[in-house]
C-alpha cells in the first residue's frame, strides 16, 4: 500500500476546523511570551528521524513473540512500511539498517526505491553479536575484543564490509554495538578487552570513508552481566578520542543504570564535541526498548533542553547528531508504535525549543532555584501537539497520524497483501 494525497487531504478534512482552532489558541498563547510559534514549526518541519530497520515487525521477548500481521518479510516491504510512517507524519525520512538482518541485495534498486520515498540512509548497523550462518568462527566469547586474533579479524572484516554496503546506497556512519563482555569475575582481563577493542576499533576507523562517522555505542550490561567492554559513556568518549575525529559517542537511552543523569551526559559529551547520536526508547527497568516518551517523558524533554542549548547557542565543534529510534516491543502494532515514538521525540524537541533560555540563565546568575525550575517545567507543561500538527499540515502530511492510520485501515491493508502470520527479521 502506497499513501496518495487525495488519503491525506480526506482525513485532513475532517479535522482541519479544530485544529485551526487548537493552531491560533497556541500561537496567541506564545506569543504572549514573544514566542514565534511559526519559526517553532518550521524547525520542526527540518526534524527527520531515523526508523531502525528492525522495527517493523512485531518484536519479542526471550519468551515469545506475537505476530501483528501483515509484517514486512523483506527489505523492499519495510522500505514500503517506513514510506507509509513518512507519507503521515512527514518525520521519518531516514531509515538505520542492521547487517545482515536487512542485507541491500540489489543497492541500486533499494536507493531508487527510498528515493522515490523520500528516504535516506541513516547510520548502518554491524551485527557481532550473534553467529550468523556459514560464519568461520563464533561470537560467545566476545568480537572486536576476543582473545583469539582471527576471531577480531572476522569481526573488523564485518564492520568493514557493513561500511562498504552503505556507501553503495548513500549512508555516511556507521554504529559499531558490542556484546563483548563476561558474566564471571576471572573469565575477562578487563585491560586486555579493551585494548583489543580500541586495536580492533582503529583497523575499521582506518577504512572509514573520508566523509563518514563512526559512532560507539554504550551499555552497562546484557547480554553479559558481569562485565562490558563498553559499558558507559566514559569508555566510549576514551575509543572515540583515541580514534580521532571521526569517531563519536552514541547514547542509546535504554543503555544507562537506573537513575543515570542522561542529560547531564549529553550536556559532557558536546561539550567536547563528541555526541554523534541517540537511539531513542523508553525504559522502566533496563534496555527495555519500549515506545520512547511512554514512561519518562520529562527526562527526554530535559535531554532536548541540553540537545538545544547546545546545538542552538553554544557547540560549534559538535555536528548535529544522528536521531534514530531503537524502540521495539510486543505488544502493540510496530507502525502505531513508531508512530507514537516520533511524536514523543518532537514534543520534546518542540518543548526545548520553547524554552524561555534568557530567563533561564538569568536564574542560573542569580542561584535562583525556584525560577529555574518554573521556566524550566512551563516550557514542559505547554501544549505543543498544535505544533507539530501544523508542522505535519504543512509539509503534506496527516494532523493526527494515529487515528488516520486508522481511518486509512492501513494494517488491515498490510494484512490483506502480506497475510496474516508472518514475521520480520530483527530482534
Ligand atoms: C543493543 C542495541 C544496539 C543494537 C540494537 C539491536 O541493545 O541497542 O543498538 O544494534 O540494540
Ligand atoms: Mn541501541
Ligand atoms: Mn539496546
Amino acid at each position: 500500500m502506497r499513501i496518495q494525497s487525495f488519503h491525506i487531504d480526506q482525513y485532513n478534512a475532517i479535522t482541519i476546523k479544530v485544529h485551526e482552532n487548537n493552531y491560533r489558541i497556541t500561537k496567541e498563547l506564545l506569543a504572549q511570551k514573544s514566542i514565534d510559534a511559526d519559526a517553532v514549526v518550521e524547525k520542526l518541519r527540518q526534524f527527520q528521524i531515523a526508523i531502525p530497520s528492525w522495527a517493523l515487525g512485531a518484536g519479542g521477548t526471550r519468551f515469545g513473540r506475537f505476530s501483528t500481521g501483515g509484517e514486512p518479510g523483506n527489505l523492499e516491504q519495510k522500505l514500503d512500511d517506513i514510506g507509509l510512517l513518512h507519507a503521515l507524519t512527514r518525520s521519518a525520512g531516514a531509515i538505520s539498517l542492521h547487517i545482515p538482518w536487512d542485507i541491500p541485495r540489489d543497492a541500486q534498486a533499494i536507493k531508487q526505491q527510498a528515493s522515490e520515498l523520500d528516504i535516506v540512509f541513516d547510520a548502518m548497523n554491524s551485527n557481532t553479536f550473534q553467529d550468523q550462518k556459514d560464519q568461520a568462527l563464533g561470537y560467545k566469547f566476545g568480537s572486536l575484543s576476543h582473545i583469539n586474533a582471527d576471531v577480531r579479524k572476522q569481526a573488523v572484516e564485518h564492520n568493514i564490509e557493513v561500511i562498504s554496503y552503505g556507501q553503495a546506497l548513500g549512508s555516511k556512519s556507521i554504529t559499531v554495538w558490542l556484546a563483548d563482555g563476561s558474566s564471571f569475575p576471572g573469565q575477562l582481563n578487563f585491560r586486555r578487552a579493551l585494548d583489543n577493542t580500541l586495536r580492533s576499533l582503529q583497523e575499521i576507523y582506518a577504512q572509514l570513508p573520508a566523509d563518514w562517522q563512526l559512532f560507539i555505542e554504550y551499555k552497562p550490561y546484557e547480554p553479559y552481566f558481569y562485565s562490558t567492554v563498553i559499558q558507559d559513556w566514559g569508555t566510549s568518549f576514551l575509543l572515540a578520542n583515541e580514534l580521532g575525529n571521526k569517531a563519536y559517542t552514541l547514547v542509546d537511552l535504554g543503555h544507562h543504570l537506573p537513575n543515570t543523569n542522561i542529560e547531564q551526559i549529553v550536556s559532557t559529551l558536546m561539550y567536547r564535541g563528541k555526541l554523534g547520536g541517540f537511539h531513542f526508547n523508553d525504559s522502566k527497568y533496563g534496555d527495555d526498548d519500549l515506545t520512547v516518551g511512554s514512561i519518562k517523558p520529562y527526562q527526554l524533554y530535559l535531554i532536548f533542553n541540553e540537545l538545544v542549548y547546545g546545538l542552538e547557542n553554544n557547540t560549534a565543534q559538535n555536528p548535529s547528531p544522528a536521531w534514530m529510534i531503537d524502540a521495539s516491543h510486543n505488544l502493540k502494532d510496530p507502525l502505531e508504535d513508531l508512530i507514537q515514538s516520533l511524536e514523543a521525540i518532537r514534543l520534546a524537541y518542540a518543548q526545548a525549543l520553547i524554552v524561555d533560555r534568557q530567563g533561564l540563565w538569568d536564574a542560573q546568575l542569580n542561584n535562583d532555584v525556584s525560577v529555574g525550575q518554573e521556566i524550566l517545567q512551563d516550557a514542559f507543561r505547554t501544549d505543543v501537539r498544535p505544533l507539530l500538527q501544523e508542522a505535519r499540515l504543512r509539509s503534506g502530511g496527516v494532523i493526527e497520524p494515529i487515528k488516520a492510520y486508522r481511518y486509512l485501515n492501513i494494517r488491515q491493508q498490510l494484512i490483506k497483501e502480506r497475510g496474516s502470520v508472518t514475521v520480520a527479521t530483527g530482534l
